[in-house]
């Protein structure tokens, strides 16, 4: 074969994932943009010229997802005319769910195949793509070992396929003796091998790469979800070009805040530019350091009113301290009860006597009766 063999590696879509830890308004948005991703999958293989896809592993979230999940998904690959899609078992569905496979192989479209053994499949002429299908959730060897030994015609391009870390990543506790050997691309003679498992992309060498899941998922990975458009042809490095597919913009950011620091242009440096964008934007700022009881008001009140404007944001101050000041405590009901109470609080946050979380808890309540008074006031 004389022109370079280009495909699109992906994987890790979790489809049917159920997001439970987070708002209800924000998870539907988030199935369903797992679901829209197998559209924008295609669109990114057409544009690249690529007529096949290859899904690393957790395609679907559980070994049962529901009719609707796999059906629509199965729907939604068949109208995908002139692509195929292949896919590997990884281990949250690995070859263990016996009725989803079954079911795929009766209902499938002939333009989708799940790859159920680990034996060599002709792509194309002089294409061969050696699978390593999970045959559980939790393997106990290299499943790539055998693509070592695994014959193909001389001179044909040989294109590895598997689920799993190549370094403890020690998500789940995967046993050490399942773990990829991370030199299998140059051990087995491989011109590429796709990953999944990972939910990041990382490049392992110029042979070897993690694409991510393409609808991001999680805050641990910053940005947009991706795939990898690679092309490749005997006798030379994989070109690789990383797509962005993903609709929603997940991210961490750190807020560090020293006392009399105003807050607001240190919370309005975080902010995605266009707030349009911010819709699809899921955003975490972890404050830390020290506030006064007026700062940590401000903070709230800003955060309660950019909140609306995303798809999802939080607040965290669970590390921020409060500095108390006698200052603030003057602004509160001067020789009423509540001031009473805010006075004890104060010398409970503290008082180095007590242990470090009574003291949160109070300068926590502190926070509260402060907010409550100058609200009210
Ligand atoms: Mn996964």
């Amino acid at each position: 074969m004389n022109a370079p063999f280009r495909f699109l590696h992906s994987g890790d879509l979790h489809l049917g994932r159920r997001f439970g830890n987070l708002p209800e308004e924000v998870r539907s948005r988030l199935v369903e943009a797992r679901h829209q991703i197998l559209h924008r999958l295609a669109e990114a293989a057409r544009a690249q010229g690529a007529c096949d896809v290859f899904l690393a592993g957790d395609t679907f979230d559980t070994e049962t997802p529901s009719d609707r999940i796999w059906r629509q998904a199965l729907a939604a690959m068949a109208a995908a005319e002139g692509l195929r899609w292949w896919i590997l078992p990884g281990n949250h569905d690995s070859l263990g769910a016996e009725t989803l496979w079954a079911r795929l192989a009766a209902q499938a479209s002939d333009n989708v195949r799940v790859l159920t053994a680990a034996a060599p499949v002709d792509l194309a002429p002089g294409v061969v793509l050696l699978p390593a299908p999970l045959p559980r959730r939790r393997p106990t060897q290299d499943l790539t070992a055998w693509m070592t030994e695994a014959a193909t015609p001389e001179g044909a391009l040989r294109l590895g396929l598997a689920h799993g870390p190549v370094k403890d990543f020690s998500e789940e506790g995967s046993s050490a003796e399942a773990i990829i050997a991370p030199d299998r691309a140059r051990s087995a003679g491989l011109d590429y091998l796709a990953l999944g498992d990972w939910h990041g992309q990382v490049f392992v060498g110029d042979r070897t790469a993690y694409a991510g899941t393409p609808e991001a998922d999680g805050f641990r990975h910053t940005g947009r979800g991706a795939c990898l458009a690679v092309s490749v042809e005997p006798g030379r490095v994989p070109g690789i070009t990383r797509i962005e597919t993903g609709q929603f913009h997940w991210a961490e950011a750190p807020l560090p805040l020293v006392p009399g620091q105003d807050p607001a242009p240190a919370l309005a440096a975080l902010m995605p530019a266009a707030a349009a964008a911010r819709r699809d934007h899921m955003l975490r700022v972890r404050v830390s350091g020290r506030a006064t009881l007026a700062d940590h008001l401000a903070l709230q009140d800003l955060a309660q009113a950019l909140a609306p404007d995303f798809a999802h944001f939080v607040l965290e101050t669970a590390a921020l301290d409060t500095e108390i000041d006698a200052a603030d405590l003057e602004t509160l009901d001067h020789g009423g009860a509540l001031r009473l109470a805010a006075e004890g609080l104060a010398d409970r946050a503290q008082n180095p006597a007590l242990a470090e979380t009574d003291r949160r808890i109070a300068a926590g309540a502190l926070n509260r009766l402060y907010a409550y008074l100058r609200e009210g006031a």
